[in-house]
C-alpha cells in the first residue's frame, strides 16, 4: 500500500504500460517521461544554463557526494541554495551520494548506521548517514532528494543482496523520519512555486535487490510502507545483461504505485530509455550524451556516428537532418570533425548541445507518441536504427 498522501504527480495518459504525466515541484512542473542532464558538480559539462533553457531541459541532476566535498553544502546554503549558486531556476534532483561513495572513494567502512569513506579529492575521512545526506540535500535545497542506499554490483550472492535491501529499507525510513511528509506539505515561499499542486521538496526511495525478483518485491513493498513521493529503481545498469535489467523493470511496473513517479537511475542508452518507458518508467538520467559528446560519439535519428571518421572530412551535410539544435542548424559534419580533431573546446560544447537535444527529443517525442497511442511504432524506429548498439 502506498501511504504517501502527497499529490505531487498527475498521470495524464497511458499507452499500454507507457505513461505520460506531470511532476509538480517547487521550481516548476516537469513533463514526463523526462531525461535529466547530469550536472554532477553543479554544471552540465560544457553547457551553460542559457543553453539548457534553449534545449528545453526541464530538470537537471546534481550530486550530494561531490557538492558536499567541494565546495560544501553549507557554503552553497549561505549562497542561497544550489539553484541560485549555479543560476538555474528550474528543478534539480540530487543523488544521495551512496552510489558515488562506492564508485569513487576509497577505504570505505559500511555499518548499519553509516558509511565511512575517504574523499577522492584529498583522502580526507567523512561519514554519510541517512540523516546527514538529508541535511546536505536540504542545504542544497534540491527539489527531489534521494535516500541513502546501498548499491551492490551485479553477481553478488543473494544473501549479500538481501542485506543491502534490508539496509537500504532501514535507511529509507531514517531519511523519511529526517524529512517527514508534513515538511513536504509545507509550501515554501518561492517566487517559482507553480500552481496549486506545488509542494515542498520531495523525497524518493530507491528499490534495490540486484536481479532477484523476490528481493526486488520485498524492497519495493518496504518503501511503499514507508511512503515516498517517488520510487527509483537502483542497482541496475551495473553490469547485468540487458534482458535481466528489462525483466526487473517490467516486474516492478505493476508493484509500484501508479500515482507516483518512477525513476530508473543512471540509465541509459536510447534503447534502454525506450524499454524503460515501455515498462512504466517516468524519469531517467545518464552521462552518456555529454560524455560521448566529448569523445566524438554522436547520436542521430538513424543511429550513432563517430565524428572522427575520415568519411566526414569533406561532408557538407548537417550532423542529423532530423535535429533542430544550434549545432545541426549551423555547422557541417566536416567542420565538427575538424573541431574534434583539433581538440577545440568548441567541439565539446557543440557536440554536447546536439547529444543533449537528441536525448531530450527522444523522451519528448515518446511523450507525444503516448498521448497519440503510438508508442510501439515510435519505439520500433529506434530499435532498427540502434539495433547493434551495445554500450
Ligand atoms: N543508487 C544511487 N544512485 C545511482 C544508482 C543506485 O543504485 C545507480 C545504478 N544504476 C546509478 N546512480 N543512489
Ligand atoms: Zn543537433
Amino acid at each position: 500500500m502506498d501511504r504517501s498522501l502527497i499529490g505531487n504527480f498527475t498521470l495524464q495518459a497511458v499507452d499500454n504500460n507507457a505513461r505520460a504525466g506531470l511532476l509538480h515541484t517547487v521550481h516548476g512542473v516537469i513533463e514526463t517521461p523526462i531525461f535529466m542532464p547530469v550536472g554532477t558538480v553543479g554544471s552540465v559539462k560544457a553547457i551553460a544554463p542559457d543553453d539548457l533553457n534553449a534545449l528545453g531541459a526541464q530538470i537537471i541532476l546534481g550530486n550530494t557526494y561531490h557538492l558536499y566535498l567541494r565546495p560544501n553544502d553549507e557554503l552553497i546554503a549561505r549562497r542561497g541554495g544550489l539553484h541560485k549558486f549555479i543560476a538555474w531556476d528550474k528543478p534539480i534532483l540530487t543523488d544521495s551520494g551512496g552510489f558515488q561513495v562506492f564508485s569513487l572513494s576509497s577505504l570505505r567502512k559500511m555499518t548499519d548506521e553509516y558509511v565511512e569513506f575517504r574523499s577522492h579529492l584529498d583522502g580526507s575521512k567523512h561519514i554519510f548517514s541517512p540523516e546527514k545526506v538529508i541535511s546536505i540535500q536540504r542545504n542544497l535545497n534540491s527539489d527531489i532528494m534521494m535516500q541513502l542506499d546501498e548499491c551492490i554490483g551485479y553477481g553478488a550472492p543473494e544473501k549479500e543482496a538481501l542485506k543491502a535491501v534490508q539496509r537500504s529499507a532501514a535507511w529509507a525510513k531514517r531519511c523519511r523520519d529526517a524529512y517527514p511528509p508534513h515538511l513536504v506539505n509545507e509550501i515554501p515561499q518561492s517566487e517559482n512555486a507553480v500552481g496549486e499542486n506545488s509542494r515542498g521538496n520531495l523525497l524518493f526511495g530507491i528499490v534495490q535487490g540486484e536481479t532477484y525478483p523476490e528481493l526486488r518485491e520485498m524492497s519495493a513493498k518496504a518503501l511503499m510502507d514507508i511512503g515516498m513521493e517517488g520510487y527509483a529503481i537502483g542497482g541496475l545498469a551495473v553490469g547485468e545483461p540487458k534482458h535481466k535489467m528489462v525483466k526487473i523493470i517490467a516486474q516492478l511496473n505493476p508493484l509500484l504505485p501508479r500515482t507516483k513517479p518512477r525513476y530508473l537511475m543512471g540509465v541509459g542508452t536510447p534503447l534502454d530509455i525506450l524499454y524503460g518507458i515501455e515498462n512504466g518508467v517516468d524519469m531517467f538520467d545518464c552521462v552518456l550524451p555529454t560524455r560521448n559528446a566529448r569523445n566524438g560519439t554522436l547520436y542521430t535519428y538513424n543511429g550513432k556516428i563517430n565524428i572522427k571518421r575520415k568519411e566526414f572530412a569533406e561532408d557538407e551535410s548537417p550532423l542529423d537532418e532530423h535535429c533542430d539544435c544550434y549545432t545541426c542548424r549551423t555547422f557541417s559534419k566536416a567542420y565538427l570533425r575538424h573541431l574534434y580533431a583539433s581538440q577545440e573546446i568548441l567541439s565539446f560544447r557543440l557536440n554536447s548541445l546536439h547529444n543533449l537535444t537528441f536525448f531530450l527529443n527522444l523522451v519528448r517525442n515518446a511523450r507525444k507518441a503516448i498521448f497519440e497511442g503510438k508508442y510501439k511504432e515510435y519505439k520500433a524506429h529506434f530499435e532498427k536504427a540502434y539495433a547493434d548498439e551495445n554500450e
